[in-house]
């Protein structure tokens, strides 16, 4: 599977996104939800994305590394194309992360609503209780294009074999929850190259390293994602220039959140899916 994907020269893949539009939707874009603990890498990896379509380091999604989640606000970071005024026809939500123990970290109940098209853009999470309907920030009729379309599990390489049930558990609400709503669902593996030296060295060798596909095979049974919607991925985090290896892995996970948005946007919109429920279990 890999060297299918693989041999895609990045450029196919720039004219691909740059090329893309959905067909004639009740949404204008493919809403991208990011999950996960915290400092799994979530928001390096939309800042990845964007750097490589932008042709340029960007770092739109503010990126920490502590023991507190650094992203506190919902947002919807949207990528710009060089004609000005023009964006790809896909956003990404990057929310808080989640933590162990109880009032710790992005509330379960928070990530339903942010699926469901709930919360607005500005939304502060506080890790203590989830958003009300009374507040300012609740979106009390969302459409198809608020709530998400492709919901993505992001883990890091290097904590996968020290991750404890209480995430477990939080992650599976939130998969199961999905998958009542029937939003798609993708996993990247981040960090490879903290958890392999071999990949470290030449990120090449993540085709030939054993030890991350032990780890994908790991997230797939602890996650419950099928491992060929899995990605390993190095996200940019100390390097100053852009690095095409790096650059394919990352194409290859966005092209497959793509094609399963825009296979979930399609079907919604002959489904006549134009509200979502209030709520899910
Ligand atoms: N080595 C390595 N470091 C990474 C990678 N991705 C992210 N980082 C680093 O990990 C730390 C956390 O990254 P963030 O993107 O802020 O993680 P997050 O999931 O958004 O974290 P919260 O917002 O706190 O929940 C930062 O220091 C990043 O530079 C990666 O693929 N490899
Ligand atoms: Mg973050």
């Amino acid at each position: 599977m890999w060297a299918v994907f693989l041999a895609r020269k990045k450029d196919d893949y720039l004219k691909y996104f740059g090329d893309f539009q959905l067909d004639e939707t009740d949404a204008q874009h493919i809403r991208i939800l990011l999950y996960g603990p915290i400092n799994a890498g979530k928001s390096s990896f939309i800042n990845a994305v964007e750097t490589i379509l932008r042709g340029r380091m960007t770092a739109q999604a503010l990126v920490g590394n502590d023991e507190f989640s650094f992203t506190t606000k919902y947002r919807t970071h949207k990528i710009r194309k060089e004609k000005p005024r023009t964006f790809y026809p896909f956003v990404f939500n990057d929310i808080m992360g989640l933590e162990t123990g109880q009032r710790r970290g992005i509330c379960v109940d928070d990530i339903k609503l942010a699926m469901t098209g709930h919360l607005k853009d500005g939304f502060e999470f506080n890790p203590q209780s989830p958003c009300k309907s009374t507040n300012p920030h609740y979106n009390k009729s969302p459409t198809l294009n608020d709530r998400t379309h492709v919901l993505v599990c992001v883990v890091p390489a290097d904590k996968l074999s020290i991750i404890s049930d209480e995430y477990l558990t939080k992650m599976k609400e939130v998969r199961l929850a999905a998958r009542d709503l029937e939003i798609p669902q993708v996993a990247i593996l981040t960090k490879i190259d903290e958890a392999c030296p071999l990949v470290k060295a030449d990120i090449n060798n993540v085709y030939k390293s054993k030890s991350v596909k032990e780890l994908m095979e790991k997230l797939s049974v602890s996650v419950g994602v099928p491992l060929n919607c899995i990605f390993p991925v190095k996200n940019y985090h100390s390097e100053v220039c852009t690095d095409e290896k790096i650059e394919k892995l990352i194409l290859t996970a966005l092209k497959q959140m793509i094609d399963f948005g825009e296979d979930f946007v399609n079907s919604c919109t002959s489904a006549g899916v134009q509200s979502v429920p209030q709520t899910v279990s």
